[in-house]
């Protein structure tokens, strides 16, 4: 025995000799003793592979010591928490990330070198973790990074998908999906929690019982599935605190297994296990459509019931009643997806805190808040009424119940206009009875947001008018933003070392509005001479990866443009397609002579398409069919390519972003809520060619009208167009639609529908209208292009104004405005 606690705290310490050290030396030992005893290969022995799993292992040991001591730290201080609530997270590689966070970069860099290994050439050994969609996915992930170097008291939760998002894979031009076992070779950041498990119940019936002369709801389930914990270190920038995303797995309950095993159906009871496990299997892959399967609503209230469980778990452990709870937890529902949760909460405080009903809704009403992603009325998730009540009968009753309180108010407040009420009931009565999870989420948070500015606006004019009008406080806006640390000095270390020169200071890193100052030296031609390399050589990586993937051969010298995001209509990578269709035909139509004056590009155009999407699998078909066509053509040569980059993923955009010199953003108007990989682009001085839509309208203020091409209608100029209909396609736009039709690229029959989105007398999304325009923007750029310093100038001010898309700015506001908490920092400098 070790004697009194105290005596072995004391021997421990000593033990473990204050901190792990991180001098090359300690961290070759480090290294090496992973090789042998966690990879367990010979130290003299073991491939690149081996040696990022080490160096992992032991990066994993500085973030476990740090975020014990954050949270040691947290609970000393008892600051009030913001639980971030988001089904997706698109995390992407840790290895870098984590170094610079720590501030470890050089000396493992260094250490390495020393073993005769290369940082990056390990680094590149890590597999992405993908557990999400797209934007709003990868927002989540910007937005930990953000909480954890501003030094919140912040906790993210999620799901711990087994798959991941689907592989693209492209065979012969189409889209094939396959299967994104990520965890294969193990996942060196992630600590299972065995002892963090919680029931989490499904099904079964609810029994009114009679509890000392109160009337109570008991819910008896009919499966019971254990929820574990598995906790990934986010470590700041600057800092030593270091956060937690936990994420739930889903394991069979022993308490519901041991009466299958008594009563003998040993086989089955062990084919119950599987099926537990299968909860948190898969991530769907569609964002945006809501199908109304019962596995996707098991996984939201699986999920939402660990984290309630685990927040009410921690809170108690601090406090003896729930006074005190809105002073010390914030929940944010990342959009709908989570938003069971105020429904778990109620069902808590009331069937088992026996808070009572008003109790509990008025705690409710002021921990959440929420933020909507969507734009337009079908985005809007709805969960069928018969589904929820055989899946999960209390929360039915519960949400019917609120429904109730909610409706009879408002019957007082606006009198009984029917189809107002209707419209703002959580109950959605039609063919299919269902719940409108945005209403049930407006109607409990005290904060509403939208995600960038004319967004918040048109929430409020359009899609949530009705509440606006009854409770106009709720309603803020918190543009989106990215972070500088993945985004620039992860992916982009020469233009991170480029400007911490000239601006004499690494402070921008934390605080990102010091990157104005290169506004000052945007003329100045030895910053000019120096940016211009900088692109060159991100160009050069980016070309080779090309050249790798898809064998085309690209010019250095030819603008690269770029559009890379998930497929969507309402994207419009078909305007761009068709816009290279007809740069193409110009080409081949012009004087030979007149060739000389014509701006080489490289056009490249990445993302992944629902595996149900058929126009955007089309899309991409398209993209690769036309591809075929200009790449072999010897006439058209380096003066325009056409490449396809498959599997586009947190990964490949750190690749492709830094080596762009124009990004396409070009959504019809309205449709885009914020977008955010614009805001990447800008960071790494790519210039914008957009529509003004989403956060591009705040880009604009920010770096001025001169530097970026903007075209197209504006979103109040989107209905009218709409109604005029299709006669104002224009010649050229039926033209290239025409050598579409008329198998120019081949494959005619099965481009047939893809045209009549534009052609066949709707087009939803303006491409025709918006194609003259579109070319005048796209000659602007060529124009720009061909006057290099000019160009420089204008890629400079585009990362100089980038600051206010950082993603610190996004929840620095949140913290103050929206979650009333406080940084609370751990006494160290990191
Ligand atoms: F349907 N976004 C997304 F609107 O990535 F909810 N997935 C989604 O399911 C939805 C939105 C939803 C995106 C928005 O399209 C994009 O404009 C925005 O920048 C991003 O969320 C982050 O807010």
């Amino acid at each position: 025995s070790l004697g009194s606690d105290s005596a072995k705290a004391e021997r421990m310490f000593r033990l473990m000799d204050g901190f792990l050290k991180n001098d090359s030396i300690s961290l070759q030992q480090d290294i090496l003793r992973h090789v042998e005893y966690t990879v367990a290969r010979s130290r003299f022995n073991f491939d690149d592979f081996e040696a990022y799993q080490a160096l992992a292992h032991s990066v994993r040991d500085r973030l476990i010591e740090r975020s014990h001591d954050t949270q040691l730290y947290f609970k000393r201080k008892d600051p009030k928490r913001v639980y971030f609530l988001s089904f997706e997270y698109l995390m992407g590689r840790s290895l870098s990330n984590s170094v610079i966070n720590l501030g470890i970069r050089d000396q493992y860099a260094d250490a390495l070198s020393q073993l005769g290994f290369e940082f990056e050439v390990l680094a590149e050994q890590e597999g992405d973790a993908a557990l999400g969609n797209g934007g709003l996915a990868r927002l989540s992930a910007c937005q930990m990074d953000s909480m954890a170097t501003l030094d919140y008291p912040a906790w993210g939760y999620g799901l711990r998908y087994e798959y991941g998002l689907f592989r693209q894979v492209i065979l012969d031009g189409f889209q094939h999906e396959q299967p994104d076992f990520w965890l294969n070779f193990g996942n060196p950041w992630e600590t299972e929690r065995v002892h963090v498990t919680y029931p989490v119940k499904f099904y079964g019936v609810v029994e009114e019982e009679n509890l000392n002369g109160e009337k109570c709801n008991v819910w008896i389930p009919g499966e019971v599935v254990e929820a574990v914990a598995y906790d990934n270190p986010i470590p700041g920038y600057g800092t030593r605190n270091t956060i937690t995303l936990r994420l739930w797995a889903g394991k069979p309950s022993d308490q519901h297994d041991m009466e299958a095993y008594n009563t003998g159906d040993y086989i089955n009871a062990v084919v119950c296990r599987q099926k537990a496990e299968n909860i948190s299997s898969v991530l769907y892959p569609d964002d945006r459509s809501f199908q109304g399967k019962e596995l996707r609503l098991k996984q939201q209230y699986f999920f939402v019931s660990a984290s309630i469980q685990d927040i009410i778990r921690r809170f108690k452990e601090a406090h003896s009643n729930f006074d005190e709870f809105p002073e010390k937890v914030a929940l944010q529902l990342n959009d709908t997806h989570p938003s069971l949760a105020i429904a778990e909460v109620m069902r808590v405080l009331v069937d088992k805190e026996h808070l009572g009903w008003n109790k509990a809704w008025d705690i409710a009403c002021k921990i959440f808040s929420f933020t909507i992603h969507a734009v337009i009325a079908e985005g809007l998730e709805k969960i069928p009424v018969d589904l929820l009540g055989s899946l999960l009968p209390r929360h039915l009753q519960i949400i019917y119940e609120i429904n109730f309180t909610f409706v009879e108010e408002l019957k007082k407040r606006i009198g009984l206009d029917y189809n107002r009420l209707s419209r703002m009931s959580i109950i959605e009565e039609g063919a299919v009875k269902s719940i409108r999870m945005a209403n049930l989420a407006i109607v409990c948070s005290h904060t509403v947001n939208g995600v960038s500015k004319v967004h918040s606006e048109l929430l409020k004019a359009k899609l949530f008018k009705d509440f606006y009008e009854l409770w106009p406080q709720k309603f803020q806006c918190k543009t989106n933003g990215v972070t500088q640390r993945r985004w620039i000095v992860v992916s982009n270390p020469s233009l991170c070392a480029l400007i911490s020169k000239w601006l004499g200071t690494e402070a921008w890193i934390r605080d990102v509005d010091l990157l104005t100052g290169l506004r000052a030296y945007a003329a100045d031609p030895d910053l000019q001479q120096e940016w211009m390399m900088v692109k060159k050589v991100n160009k050069m990586r980016l070309a080779e990866y090309i050249e790798a993937m898809s064998g085309v051969k690209v010019s250095l010298d030819a603008m690269f443009d770029v559009q890379t995001k998930r497929i969507h209509e309402y994207k419009r990578q078909l305007l761009n397609i068709l816009g290279i269709i007809h740069r193409y035909d110009c080409i081949k139509n012009m004087e030979k002579s007149q060739r000389s004056k014509v701006v080489p590009r490289v056009c490249i155009i990445g993302g992944k398409a629902a595996p149900g999407y058929e126009i955007a699998k089309k899309i991409i078909k398209l993209c690769h069919a036309v591809a075929e066509k200009i790449n072999n053509d010897t006439d058209v040569g380096d003066l325009l390519k056409l490449v396809f980059i498959p599997d586009y993923n947190v990964s490949v955009a750190e690749l492709v972003i830094p080596g762009a010199d124009l990004s396409q953003h070009i959504s019809t108007a309205g449709h885009e809520a914020s977008g955010t990989g614009s805001m990447k682009f800008l960071m790494n001085g790519c210039l914008l060619l957009a529509t003004e839509d989403g956060s591009t309208v705040e880009i604009v203020e920010e770096i001025g009208a001169d530097n970026l091409f903007l075209f197209g209608a504006k979103i109040h100029e989107v209905p009218k167009l709409r109604e005029e209909g299709s006669p104002k396609m224009p010649l050229q736009c039926a033209r290239v639609i025409r050598m579409v039709r008329d198998g120019y690229f081949g494959f005619k029959d099965y481009f047939e529908s893809l045209c009549d989105t534009v052609d066949g007398g709707k087009d939803f999304y303006l491409l025709g209208s918006d194609f003259e325009s579109y070319l005048e923007a796209q000659a602007a750029a060529d124009k720009a292009f061909a006057d290099p310093n000019k160009w420089t100038q204008m890629s400079i001010l585009s990362a100089a104004g980038s600051g206010r898309f950082s993603s610190d700015r996004t929840i620095r506001d949140y913290a103050e405005k929206t979650w009333g908490i406080e940084p609370c920092r751990f006494p160290s400098d990191g």
